[in-house]
Parts: C-alpha cells; sequence; structure tokens
C-alpha cells in the first residue's frame, strides 16, 4: 500500500476535494471559513495549499455562512453542498442554530468546528468550556442533538472512517442532515501516513428505495376507494426530483395536489389540479378540499403544524391518511398508512398500480374564488397609498419577476403571505426555510442561492426585524459580486408577532418598536445601513417607486436594497386554517379570556379527528 505523510487537516482537505455527486462535479462547492485558535494553523494551512481546487470563502457570521451554505444546498436539491470551518468555542456555538436550521429541514451541510486540544497539555485554553464531572465534554457536544452525524476527531485516522461516513449522511436520502466533523487542535496539526487510495475520487449515489409491494398494494386499494382523495406535496417531491412524476399521477388519476412550504412550486400554480397552499397559510381552494377529503396521500412531507392546521385540517370522519416518505419516521407518522420509498419511483409505481383508474377531478370554482378573492390585494393601487402593505409588495414583485426569478424568505410576515399569493410557475422558483423559520437566513440564504444557480434571478424578501438579526453577509455578497436583489418591508418591528400577540388576546407589547420600551423612538435608515456595506440601496415611498427599482435591480451589479415602509397590521384575511398557540387558561384580560374559549374549542374538534 503506498502512503502519504500529510497532517489530518491537509488530509481532510484532500478528501473533501475529492467527493463527487452523481453529475461528475464536486459535492462539496468549497469551504466558508472563519478563522481562529482552533482552525488557523491546521486547516488554514492545510485550505490554503489546496486554495486552487477547493475554494474557501470568507463570511462575516459562522451562523449565516452556514445558512447560505444550507441555501446553497436546498436550491441544489441536495445534489451539492458546503462546508463551514470555525475556531473553538464562540465560533463554534455560532453554527449551532444552523446545524439545527439545516436537521429540520433535512438538508446536507459539513461543520467543522475547531475544538479543544485531544491531548489536553494547555487546557484550558482560550474558549475552552470546562465540565467539572466529564473530561470529554467541549462546547461542540451541543451540535450532538442537531447533526444527523457526529465525530470529534482526537486521532489523525479516525478521519478514515469519519469523513466517508459523513458524505454517508449527507447523500442518504433517509438521513440527509448536518454533519459535524469537531476536530481537535493539536490533531489538525499532526502527520499520519495515509494509504493514497483514501484521495481517490469517489462518486456518492442519492439512492432510491424502492416501495415494499403490500405498501404499495394497500396504498394503491385505498386510492381506488376513495371519493375524494388529495395529494399533500412537500419537499421531499422536489429533493427526489419528482416534480414530473407528481403532476403526471395527478393528471392520469385526476387527483387534486395542495403544496406545503416546502413543497410549493412543485406543481405550476396555474395548473389546473394545482389547488394551492395548504394549511395554516393556505388558500381556501386547497383547505377545503383537504376539509372533505378522504384518503390524504402526503407525498415527501414531514406533515407539520403549518401543513396540517395542526391537525384540524383533515376533518372527514372516514379520513385515511397516506405517507409516502422515504424516511420511515413520517411515513409512520400520525397513524399513518406508510408507503416507503423514493418519492419518484414510489409515484411511478403507484401510478401502475392504480392503471387508469381516475378520481372525480375537483371543481374549476374552488380555484376561481380563491384568486377573485385575493388578486385584488396584490394589484397596482391605482393612487399611491401612504403605507402600502405586504400584499402590495409581493404583486410588485410577482409583476416584475419572471420564469427564471427565485423568490426567497423564511421568517416574519412574509412567508405566510407568499405562500398564500405568491404564484410559482415552476419547481425551485420558491424558496422558503419554513421548518425553522430563522430570522437572519434571508440575506445569507439568498447569497448560497445565487451561488448554487447563477443564471436565475434571485429575489430576497425579508422584514426589518429579519434584517437588523443578521445582515452582514451582505457585505459578502457585495464582495463576491452576488447579484441579488434584497426587498426590505420596514413595518417598524416584529410584524407577525404583534398579530399573533393580539390574535391570542395579548396586549400589543414588546413586538412593535414604538410599543417597546424605549428612551429614543427608533429611526434606523436601512437605505444607508445597506449601502455602508457596499450594496446598491434606495428606500421607495410607494409601490410605483418600487417597481421602478425592481426594474432597476435587473441590470445592477452585486446587491442591490430596496427598503420600502409598511402596514404591519394587514395580512390576508381569505384562506388559513387554525394554528394551535397556547392561549393562557387565566388572565386579567377578558380579551385573553375569549381567546381561550376560542381555543378550547378548537382543542376539542382536534380530539374528535
Ligand atoms: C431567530 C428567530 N428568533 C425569533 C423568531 C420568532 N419570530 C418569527 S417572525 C418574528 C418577527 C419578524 O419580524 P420582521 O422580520 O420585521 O417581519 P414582519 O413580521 O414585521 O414583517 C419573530 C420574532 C424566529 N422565527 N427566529
Ligand atoms: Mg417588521
Amino acid at each position: 500500500m503506498t502512503t502519504i505523510r500529510l497532517t489530518a487537516a491537509q488530509a481532510m482537505v484532500r478528501y473533501l476535494a475529492a467527493q463527487l455527486n452523481e453529475d461528475g462535479v464536486p459535492f462539496l462547492d468549497g469551504i466558508w471559513a472563519i478563522f481562529g485558535h482552533g482552525n488557523v494553523a491546521g486547516l488554514g494551512e492545510a485550505l490554503y495549499a489546496e486554495r486552487e481546487s477547493f475554494r474557501t470563502y470568507r463570511g462575516h457570521n459562522e451562523q449565516t455562512m452556514a445558512h447560505a451554505a444550507i441555501a446553497y444546498a436546498k436550491q441544489s436539491g441536495r445534489k451539492r453542498a458546503m462546508a463551514v470551518t470555525s475556531s473553538i468555542g464562540p465560533g463554534a456555538t455560532n453554527m449551532v442554530t444552523a446545524a439545527a436550521l439545516a436537521h429540520v429541514n433535512r438538508l446536507p451541510l459539513l461543520l467543522i468546528p475547531g475544538d479543544v486540544f485531544a491531548g489536553r497539555g494547555p487546557d484550558p485554553v482560550l474558549q475552552q468550556v470546562e465540565n467539572f464531572n466529564d473530561g470529554t465534554i467541549s462546547a461542540n457536544d451541543c451540535f450532538k442533538p442537531v447533526s444527523r452525524y457526529f465525530d470529534r476527531i482526537t486521532r489523525p485516522e479516525q478521519l478514515l472512517t469519519a469523513l466517508p461516513r459523513a458524505f454517508r449522511t449527507m447523500t442518504d436520502p433517509t438521513d440527509c442532515g448536518p454533519v459535524t466533523l469537531a476536530f481537535c487542535q493539536d490533531v489538525q496539526a499532526e502527520a499520519y501516513d495515509w494509504p493514497e487510495a483514501f484521495f481517490e475520487p469517489r462518486t456518492w449515489y442519492i439512492r432510491r428505495a424502492l416501495p415494499d409491494a403490500r405498501e404499495l398494494a394497500h396504498a394503491a386499494e385505498l386510492i381506488r376507494a376513495a371519493k375524494k382523495p388529495v395529494i399533500v406535496a412537500g419537499g421531499g417531491v422536489h429533493y427526489s426530483g419528482a416534480c414530473d412524476a407528481l403532476r403526471a399521477f395527478a393528471e392520469t388519476h385526476q387527483i387534486p395536489v395542495v403544496e406545503s412550504q416546502a413543497g410549493k412550486s412543485a406543481l405550476a400554480w396555474d395548473h389546473p389540479l394545482n389547488l394551492g397552499p395548504v394549511g395554516v397559510t393556505g388558500a381556501g381552494s386547497a383547505n377545503e378540499i383537504c376539509t372533505d377529503a378522504d384518503v390524504v396521500l402526503g407525498v415527501g412531507t414531514r406533515f407539520q403544524d403549518f401543513t396540517t392546521g395542526s391537525w384540524n385540517l383533515f376533518q372527514n370522519p372516514a379520513r385515511k391518511l397516506i405517507s409516502l416518505n422515504v424516511a420511515a419516521y413520517d411515513a409512520m407518522k400520525h397513524g399513518a398508512e406508510p408507503l416507503c420509498c423514493d418519492a419518484l419511483i414510489g409515484l411511478e409505481q403507484l401510478s401502475e398500480a392504480l392503471g387508469d383508474h381516475c378520481a372525480e377531478a375537483p371543481s374549476s370554482a374552488l380555484k376561481k374564488a380563491w384568486f377573485a378573492a385575493v388578486d385584488p390585494l396584490t394589484a397596482a393601487p391605482r393612487d399611491d397609498i401612504q403605507s402600502p402593505s405586504d400584499q402590495h409588495v409581493i404583486g410588485a414583485v410577482q409583476r416584475s419577476s419572471g420564469p427564471d426569478t427565485v423568490v426567497m424568505c423564511a421568517a416574519g410576515t412574509m412567508p405566510g403571505e407568499l405562500h398564500k399569493l405568491w404564484k410559482a410557475p415552476r419547481p425551485g422558483a420558491y424558496h422558503m426555510e419554513y421548518g425553522y423559520s430563522c430570522m437572519g437566513y434571508e440575506i445569507a440564504g439568498a447569497m448560497g442561492i445565487k451561488m448554487a444557480q447563477p443564471d436565475r434571478e434571485v429575489i430576497c424578501m425579508i422584514g426589518d426585524g429579519s434584517y437588523m438579526m443578521a445582515n452582514s453577509e451582505l457585505a459578502t455578497a457585495a464582495m463576491l459580486g452576488i447579484d441579488m436583489t434584497v426587498v426590505i418591508t420596514d413595518n417598524r418591528g416584529y410584524g407577525c408577532i404583534n398579530r399573533l400577540q393580539m390574535g391570542t388576546g395579548g396586549a400589543e407589547f414588546n413586538n412593535l418598536l414604538d410599543h417597546s420600551y424605549h428612551v429614543n423612538p427608533a429611526n434606523i435608515d436601512f437605505a444607508a445601513h445597506a449601502a455602508s456595506m457596499g450594496a446598491a440601496s434606495v428606500h421607495v415611498s410607494s409601490i410605483t417607486e418600487l417597481e421602478d427599482a425592481l426594474q432597476r435591480s435587473k441590470s445592477a451589479k452585486g446587491p442591490f436594497v430596496i427598503v420600502i415602509d409598511t402596514d404591519p397590521y394587514p395580512s390576508t384575511p381569505d384562506g388559513g386554517f387554525w394554528w394551535d398557540v397556547a392561549v393562557p387558561e387565566v388572565s386579567a384580560r377578558e380579551e385573553v379570556r375569549a381567546k381561550r374559549a376560542e381555543y378550547e374549542k378548537q382543542i376539542k374538534a382536534r380530539a374528535l379527528n
């Protein structure tokens, strides 16, 4: 066996660069890095040496670098990913939130935080968390509950098993999620004689699991017997590349489709069988179909509360749930009949099993009524209004967008409004991080999307609150020459939570800036802030000005930030479904007591489901 003498860090970088995906391109696009003690001397030296074959990107915050990496992976349909490395201690724990985000959303991400000295000679080192009763614990143990695979590299040769496991996890559709390889800093610098074969290029295929014959037959039997079936399309449809298969299945068997946040854009918005978004932020058309459905076929969905109206949506007492999911964990949820397999293969085989069976197509009146109700909300206002709504902003952005546009968002008012109102023309046109709904994903995420798909126009919708939480990768986007449009809706605070507070009977408190304890009124100049980081920016005062700015943004180079003041109170009244947010049983406020009574009715209704 020929060997090569390298440090553990050098070996890791060589290995990372040699892993390919099924299209023959590197699985990892590169690595985001902020150095400190814990990675600068070891991994930093190794990355420098390989800088031509494996790119290192410098960001401004470990969490948001990881957000960029996650968005990259999501937009790549999990076929490509990025790594992120940090120093030990705060740099590392900054990434824990991002690990959780990737974990919830089932997205590949390779985190390489530096770790304390395996040899413990200089202990305690700067930033070392000392545990009094357990010598093996470091700050990086925080990653364990939010990693699909965690390993601490305390000897160089552990990489021979840890690295293949890392790629196995990231490319396994069932287990896909974040991997944390906590890399002890003395080990990074230590040499070992590595088998050269370890660094040969290796291709990682994403396995397509076939259905079990009994599960398939049972699912087909249930669908055949159904009078009012519906398909709930989730993110798994996209990750499996099953959007065409879904359309063919729906058309052949005339079964309506509704879409979760992660599933949206699986079918074009104007396809007659796309009944629209489902659940808490769903369309009236979709929710009406689901309320009555006797068979609900989930495809690649986790059935989270926003999708199921906190499990109050599917009200037909005779309804059966089938969950077609690659993960048995999801396929068994809430008493579902499992169809545990890849979405594309599962839909094809289910279709074959159903033959020419056809359900009764849904009436087109439902969709017509929905658009008749909501289209006026996004229409250009006849006269310029003082304080436009977020719906007006969505309308303007929609009018300026084309088939190559990707609209993206994560938290605040916009996700719900976009789920209801955005008209996604094709798969990938809608990128919503609504598994973890993490404020601060947006700007870094938009950058990651553009890096994944440079030919598409990326529009980031972000509230003032999310912008304030994490905006520093705007400077990175400027530095990397990333063309993207950022629309900041400034409603002076946490508008959606303020409405939720009112909706649960609470007084308006600590959400909008003006309702929060202050000595001086807040006055943030977002356009000036963005400009200071190297972005082109403009504050617009009307929807007409917004439309002009959106046109200008198309030929702009680098990030282009548009700020518009919006009204924090309106949200789309039509559609939607109950969301379980616990209301206090005891309160001095009459409004809370009234909301509690309503709440108890909903809880009872769920018990009957
Ligand atoms: C990291 C994080 N913290 C808190 C929340 C809870 N949260 C969800 S939306 C929101 C307010 C968002 O405010 P903004 O971005 O201004 O959007 P708006 O609703 O005002 O349009 C908060 C606090 C969250 N989702 N993520
Ligand atoms: Mg806001």
